[in-house]
């Protein structure tokens, strides 16, 4: 089996530490982290996700994943955030009120700040009063929210409209994202952008820095 398809089926069996030293060992071979973090991660995760559906595995199996899925993310951080280049942008990021799935958030984190962006990074679990008031306090352009549940999908609209009613909407702006989230679904709660994965995350966030 070549290395990426041992990432996959160890971060499939929760071996993290196992996934650690693949990913390593894909490193030390050259291999591009892009590649690793999909081919090998990511493409793992997949299949996780469709078993849990599918009902052959079960909750405590996908925890074991999300943790081997983070040891081999560690291991990529530095060299996915690689730049040099100045802040761009200030952007709150964080998953939405009753929404615990932080890995997709915590890679786009990951690629705004190797793009130059400050993020402040809210966690998981957040409620639209304190995206709206960390925005305000850190002097934010960008509010980026992700939801991984269709039913934590309503609570980013309730961001949008907050910043609506306190007359924020236009000076911050938002970005949605998560694996239910569409282009559909912004356009209908008025989300400014969508971004399908973290590198058109970062697209978006560009765009939407450069204003109007
Ligand atoms: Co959960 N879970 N989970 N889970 N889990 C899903 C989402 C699910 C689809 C699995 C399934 O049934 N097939 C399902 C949701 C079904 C639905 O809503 N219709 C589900 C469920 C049901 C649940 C629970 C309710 C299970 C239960 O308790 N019975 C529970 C909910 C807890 C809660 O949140 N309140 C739960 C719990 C968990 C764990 C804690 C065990 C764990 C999360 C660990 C963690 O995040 N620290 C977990 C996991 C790991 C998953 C799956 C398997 C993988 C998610 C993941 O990390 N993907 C997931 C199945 C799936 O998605 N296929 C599933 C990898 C990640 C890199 O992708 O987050 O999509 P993703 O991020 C991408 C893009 O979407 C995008 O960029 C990222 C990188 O490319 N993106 C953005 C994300 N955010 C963005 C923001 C942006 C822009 C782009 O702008 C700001």
């Amino acid at each position: 089996m070549e290395l990426l398809e041992q990432i996959s089926a160890s971060l499939q069996s929760g071996e993290d530490e196992r996934v650690a030293a693949l990913t390593r060992d894909a490193l030390a071979a050259g291999l591009a982290p892009e590649r690793i973090l999909a081919d090998g991660l990511l493409a793992g995760m997949a299949e996780v996700g469709q078993r849990f559906g599918a009902h052959e595995i079960f909750l405590p199996d996908v925890l074991l994943a999300a943790r081997a899925m983070q040891a081999g993310i560690e291991l990529l951080r530095p060299r996915l955030a690689q730049t040099g280049m100045p802040t761009l942008g200030r952007v709150v990021l964080g998953t939405v009120q009753g929404d615990i799935h932080d890995i997709g958030k915590n890679l786009v984190g990951i690629m705004l700040r190797g793009a130059g962006f400050e993020v402040i990074d809210l966690g998981c679990d957040v409620s639209a009063e304190r995206f709206v008031e960390q925005a305000v306090a850190h002097d934010a352009t960008v509010i980026g929210m992700s939801a991984l549940l269709t039913t934590t999908m309503p609570a980013m609209k309730r961001v949008i409209d907050l910043l609506h009613s306190e007359g924020l909407a236009g000076r911050i702006r938002t970005i949605i994202g998560g694996a239910p989230v569409s282009q559909k679904f912004a356009d209908q709660v008025g989300a400014d952008a969508y971004g399908y994965d973290a590198a058109n995350a970062v697209e978006k966030v560009s765009v939407l820095v450069a204003g109007p």
